[in-house]
Formats: structure tokens, sequence, C-alpha cells
């Protein structure tokens, strides 16, 4: 049983943490830079520390200040939430020299799913579906050529150490696919300090599905069912849900099957996500794993009922699992909401929240860090707030949504709250009938309308 867990990231993920860990009775330390002196996680933790000036990489990216931390509090055990360190293995191993314990996965576990091309060799092997392509790095151009005409236009080149759509290029035929070629291989250079380029079949318009798994330190794993994750802008989830509206019960079996697989093949240890592409003829392909607890875990613990942050302190204590699987018992939609100004390009909007009133009543649960008075800082993501809401459908859980949001006033800075309410009413999300470039589309149109 951990006695003290320091928590090393800011925002609602810290404060999502503290609350569990205090249901467990586990004391909790949080980390602070300068510029959150004043935000919640500080004040509800046990314990806190001031690690640095506002820039992340003096904070919390900064790992030798976040050891010293953990040292002086004694903490023995260390949560890092989603972003910052939370899938550098190198964090996880320096945890491990320090005897702290790292809540996640092992970094080789880490590693393997870091680089794609990795990733995509050990699925393969393992018998998961997954998008045809070339045999793992490309390296010539000629070869890289030969390649795209086998595989059949369009294709998509995309970087080994890249993920969440960063270093992507889509080819549409062999008279541009030079340029294509080393831009990509530009882009990766300077954005990973890797080159390392793979090619695949391009899928249009597909839905992008996750599926939530768990496995404990004995080697069992198990999928807590999927989450609809399409609604995105520019690799920006704004909205997820589950079940997804494309689901059936004969394909959760089988993308089930699939990330279980994926899970098993590398012992997976802790929380983790399973991405997929799925085509409209319902064939699926693995796109990547996410090591991690991710912002939309709410909208499975509201379906299946259980309490995930729970889930990943029980397997980091070497509790074991029951194997089962958790279906949906609900419908749940999670709707982010960020300082953003969705009718300028959703241009940051930082600065005061001059006043609050966050969304209440039966089936609506709010997780946020802010408060009326609260000063949103410019340095960090713009997420303030994730509005979920659950119901038995849903049609029931799209007007529990239109309720909860306009009941959800922040005066002091722009949110993405009226485009949350435009899609609400949109005829193509009601229907369930998009997939990810449904936003390239999407008009928000004046203000005052
Ligand atoms: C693809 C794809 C189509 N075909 N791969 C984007 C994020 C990164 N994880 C992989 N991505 C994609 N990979 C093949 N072979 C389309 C995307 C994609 C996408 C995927 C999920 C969610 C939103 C997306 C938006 C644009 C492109």
């Amino acid at each position: 049983m951990f006695n003290k867990v320091l928590i090393a990231n800011r925002g609602e993920i810290a404060l999502r943490v503290i609350r569990t860990c205090r249901e467990m009775g586990i004391k909790t330390v949080a980390v602070f830079s300068t510029a959150d002196a004043d935000s919640l996680h500080v004040r509800f933790a046990d314990e806190a520390v001031c690690i640095g000036p506002p820039a992340s990489k003096d904070s919390y990216l900064n790992i030798p200040r976040i050891m010293a931390a953990a040292e002086i509090t004694n903490a023995d055990a260390i949560h890092p939430g989603y972003g910052f360190l939370a899938e550098n293995a190198d964090f996880a191993e320096i945890c491990g020299e320090y005897g702290i314990k790292f809540i996640g996965p092992t970094p080789s576990q880490i590693k393997s799913m870091g680089d794609k091309i990795t990733a995509k060799t050990t699925m393969i092997k393992a018998g998961v579906p997954v998008v045809p392509g070339s045999d793992g790095l490309v390296t010539d151009l000629k070869h890289a050529l030969g390649l795209a005409k086998e595989i059949g236009y369009p294709v998509i080149l995309k970087a080994t150490a890249g993920g969440g759509g960063k270093g992507m290029r889509i080819v549409h035929d062999p008279s541009n696919f030079e340029e294509q070629w080393s831009r990509a291989r530009q882009e990766a250079k300077a954005s990973f300090g890797n080159d390392g380029i793979y090619i695949e079949k391009y899928i249009e318009e597909p839905r992008h599905i996750e599926f939530q798994i768990a496995g404990d330190q004995f080697g069992t794993v198990c999928h807590l069912s999927e989450r609809e994750c399409s609604i995105q802008r520019r690799h920006q989830k704004l909205i997820e849900e589950s079940p997804s509206p494309f689901m059936t019960d004969e394909l959760r079996e089988k993308m089930g099957k699939a990330a279980i697989l994926a899970g098993e093949c590398i012992h997976y240890e802790g929380v983790g996500t399973v991405e997929f592409l799925v085509d409209k003829y319902r064939n699926f392909y693995f796109m990547e794993m996410n090591t991690r607890i991710q912002v939309e875990h709410p909208v499975t613990e509201e379906v299946v009922d259980h309490d995930l942050i729970k889930e990943q302190l029980k397997i980091a204590m070497g509790e074991k699992i029951s194997g089962k699987n958790y279906y949906p018992q609900m419908h749940a939609i999670e709707c982010r909401i960020n300082a953003e100004d969705p009718f300028k390009d959703f241009r940051p909007s930082p600065g005061k929240i001059l006043s609050l009133h966050t969304s209440k009543g039966h089936g609506v649960r709010v997780d946020t860090h802010v408060y009326a008075g609260y000063v949103i800082p410019p340095f960090y993501d713009s997420m303030i707030a994730k509005l979920i809401c659950r119901a038995r459908t849903r049609e029931e859980c799209i007007t529990k949504m239109e309720r909860a949001l306009e009941e959800f006033i922040v005066e002091g800075v722009k949110t993405t709250i009226p485009f949350h309410k435009k899609l609400m009413k949109d005829e193509k999300f009601r229907s369930g009938d998009f997939h990810t470039g449904f936003l390239n589309t999407f008009e928000m149109g004046n203000p005052d309308e």
C-alpha cells in the first residue's frame, strides 16, 4: 500500500488523482510552478512543493526538481497524469532508480509504443490488424516511390518518432511524392530529432475509435470498451463519447480481442489505450497505443462505473485484476471546455475568470481546477474544464448535455462552450454519422446568431 503519492502534473488531472488518493487513504504531494501557486491542486494536496518558474521545461518537465521534491517529502510513488512526463521512459526509469514506484507501465513498455514502427511490428507479430504499408523504415526515395505504387495511392507518410498527427503527409499521386517525402523527413528531423519515415495506405474518412485496457503485473489484460474520438480539430479532440454510435456488439468483440492482444503481447502493466482507425466497412486497424491515463478517461468511468485512477493505483501496488471485460451500461459524452475563442480559429484566451457557474444536476460531472477569480496562465494547454454527461441513451445524453451547456457560465475569458452548443444541434452529429474529417467543414458562423 502506498503511503504517499507525488503528482507530477497540474490542473484538473492533478486534482483528479488527489481525489482518488484521499478516498483510498493515501497522502498526496502536489508540485507546482510559480504560475500555479493559486491552483486548486496545490490547496487540495496534503503537501505542495514549488519546482520552478512557469516554463514547463523548468518545472513540470524538470526531472531533477521533481525527484528532489519526491525525496524531501518521502513520497513512495509518482503519478505522472497525462502530457508532460507521462510517456517519458527515462523518467519512469529514474523513478525506479530512486526506489519510487512510477504509476504506469515499465520503461521498456513505454519505449516499445513510443517508436511507431516498433509498435506496428510488435502488433503484426501478435496478430493485431494494422494498415497495409511498408515493412518498417523507408530510407531511400526510389524505394519509397516503388512501395507507394505497390500499396496504391493515396498513401500517408508517418514519422516513426511522431504520433498524434505530428509530421504526417498525405500523398495523392506520384507527381508530388518527392516533395512530400522531403518535407516529411525535414519535419520529423526538426520536431523529433529523428527523420525515420514509414508508409501506409491512406484510409479515407476513417473513424478514430480507441479501447481502454488495463493490465496487471501478472500478465492479465482486460478491456473496458471503447471511446469514440472522431470529433477533433487539428488533432485536438474536442468531444469524446462512449459507446461509439458506430459500434456493434460483433465489432466490439473483435476490436476488444485485438486490444487485449495488443496489451498482452507486451505484458502491459497499468491502464492504457489502444487506438484504431475504422473504415466505413468496419475494417479496423491498430494506429497507436497510449501508455498513460487520458484526458477522456471519465467517459469510460461513467459508462462502466469504475474509477480508473483507483485501478492505476491498485495495479501499481501489485493487485491482481479479475480479467473480465467491462461493457457500457450507460451513454456518456465529454465536452472539453478550453479557454479559446471558437469564433476566432480557436485562438487561446488566457486571463482572469471573473465569474463562474458550473453545470450541476443528475448525470452531470464537471472535472476542473478553476474557480471564480482564477487566472488562467498562458504557459500551458488551454483546457479549463471537462463537462461529462451520462444518461441511458445517446439521445437523452445529448439532451442533457444541451441543458448542461446552457447552465455553464464563464465570464472573463472566451471558451469553447458556443462550439459545443452548436455541435449538439448538428444533424450529422446527432445521427452519429461522422468521421475524423467532420470538423473540416463545420462552420462556427457569427457569435451573435
Ligand atoms: C492515418 C489516417 C489515414 N490512414 N493513417 C492522425 C493521428 C495519428 N495518430 C494518425 N492519424 C491518421 N492516420 C492512415 N493509414 C488518418 C489519420 C488522421 C486522424 C486519425 C485519428 C483522428 C483524427 C485524424 C485526423 C486526420 C488524420
